[in-house]
């Protein structure tokens, strides 16, 4: 196979007797644990990722180093959400069976700030790849990315398939217009189109921005005396966190039956943003109270002041289960951030 700058040449790709599946995202935390699942699982994988000046991708560097996978089973293809002819170029070319749809622009807080790209890359994106996925001879199966924020200021608690949209940020309204998009899809045109509506779900992988990377990170550099203060936004909201290598076997579970429905994923429990908070200090037997500060840059305008779902119809239908709990999730996250400051590579 052909490498074109780091990627994959997009020359005609047939992968034999094998699943071929095509990831927007794949870069992201999701896409990249969602890539190792499907290797395991002996698929074609191909991924869209966008020019960038710096071609390190981190969450995925280890797979595109390994000959064994990189042009073998694992494929790049330069493209972006915003680029209709060159998805559709790429839909050709890997002739997927199964799309997992996990890119766009995915922070809430800045969605205040950016709302006219964010609204792009998620609904306008949504539309277009639904459109793509209607032209295509094969059926294909697509998986999209909704989100636990399309509910808001929740109607209800716990939340289900069920509960009204309320979204309360432009990224909640658009991943509402992108999740109803495909419903509409789905029932108008019969594709097998599934909605993940995915709580939080994090790992040492996540975004640094978000709210539980930081606290593990500034957490284990305050623990080796490289910082002094937490800085944070609201600690009172409650969200319901899971591990999301979990959340991955379930979208993957989604897109293996016979007929698409949507799903909750979620662990049913809720805690604070101070919960997370105290659990991480306790990994490192420090007190937060010396540590955090409160720091208005950090409020949003407006946002879901406790949001928790219900798992029991993809625990019933699909039998998907969250592993693991809250404090042995802080754990883990507060434990990767101490390897990586002891090795010296975040100083
Ligand atoms: P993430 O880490 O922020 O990854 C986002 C991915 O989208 C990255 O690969 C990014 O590429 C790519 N992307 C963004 N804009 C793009 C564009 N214009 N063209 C092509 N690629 C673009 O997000 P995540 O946590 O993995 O989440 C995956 C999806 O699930 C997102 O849609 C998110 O909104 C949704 N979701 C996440 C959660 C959660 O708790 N994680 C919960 C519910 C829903 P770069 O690497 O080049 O930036
Ligand atoms: O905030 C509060 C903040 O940015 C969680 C995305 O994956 O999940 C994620 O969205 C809470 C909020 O995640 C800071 O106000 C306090 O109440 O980690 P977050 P999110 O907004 O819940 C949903 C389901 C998605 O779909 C999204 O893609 O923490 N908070 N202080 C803070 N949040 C951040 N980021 N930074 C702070 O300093």
């Amino acid at each position: 196979m052909a490498s074109l700058n780091g990627v994959a040449g997009v020359s005609r790709i047939v992968a034999d007797n094998k699943k071929t599946a095509l990831i927007t995202g794949i870069t992201g935390q999701d896409g990249s644990y969602l890539t190792e699942l499907l290797l395991e699982k002996e698929y074609a994988v191909h991924g869209v990722v966008r020019r960038t000046s710096n071609l390190l991708r981190s969450r995925i560097e280890h797979l595109r180093s390994d000959e064994k996978v990189y042009g073998k089973s694992l494929f790049l293809h330069y493209g972006d959400l915003s680029d209709g002819t060159t998805l559709r170029r790429i839909f050709s070319e890997v002739q997927p069976t199964e799309l997992y749809h996990l890119a766009g622009q995915s922070h809430v807080g800045l969605s205040f700030e950016i709302p006219e790209s964010t609204c792009e890359e998620i609904g306008m994106a949504t539309l277009r790849l639904l459109e793509i996925v209607r032209d295509q001879p094969q059926s294909v199966k697509f998986y999209h990315a909704s989100s636990s924020e399309i509910f808001g200021n929740a109607a209800e608690s716990p939340q289900t398939e069920l509960t009204p949209l309320r979204p309360a940020s432009p990224y909640g309204c658009a991943k509402a217009f992108a999740t109803q998009l495909a419903r509409v899809y789905r029932e108008s045109y019969g594709l097998f189109v599934a909605n993940g509506i995915l709580y939080n779900h994090e790992s040492p992988r996540r975004g640094e921005n978000f709210v539980t990377r930081k606290i593990a990170r500034v957490v284990a550099r305050i623990a080796r005396g490289l910082e002094e203060e937490l800085l944070l936004g609201n600690l009172e909201s409650r969200r319901d966190w899971g591990r999301a290598q979990d959340y991955v076997t379930a979208m993957w579970l989604m897109l293996q039956q016979d007929k698409p429905a949507d799903y909750v994923v979620a662990t049913g429990e809720t805690h604070s943003v101070r919960d997370f908070v105290e659990a991480a200090f306790a990994v490192v037997n420090l007190p937060s109270k010396k540590y955090v500060k409160h720091n208005p840059a950090f409020d949003r305008p407006t946002e879901p002041a406790r949001l928790v779902g219900s798992p029991e119809k993809i625990r019933v239908e699909l039998g998907w289960r969250p592993q693991g709990s809250f404090t042995d999730l802080v754990r883990e996250m507060v434990e990767a951030e101490l390897a990586t400051v002891d090795a010296g590579k975040d100083t």
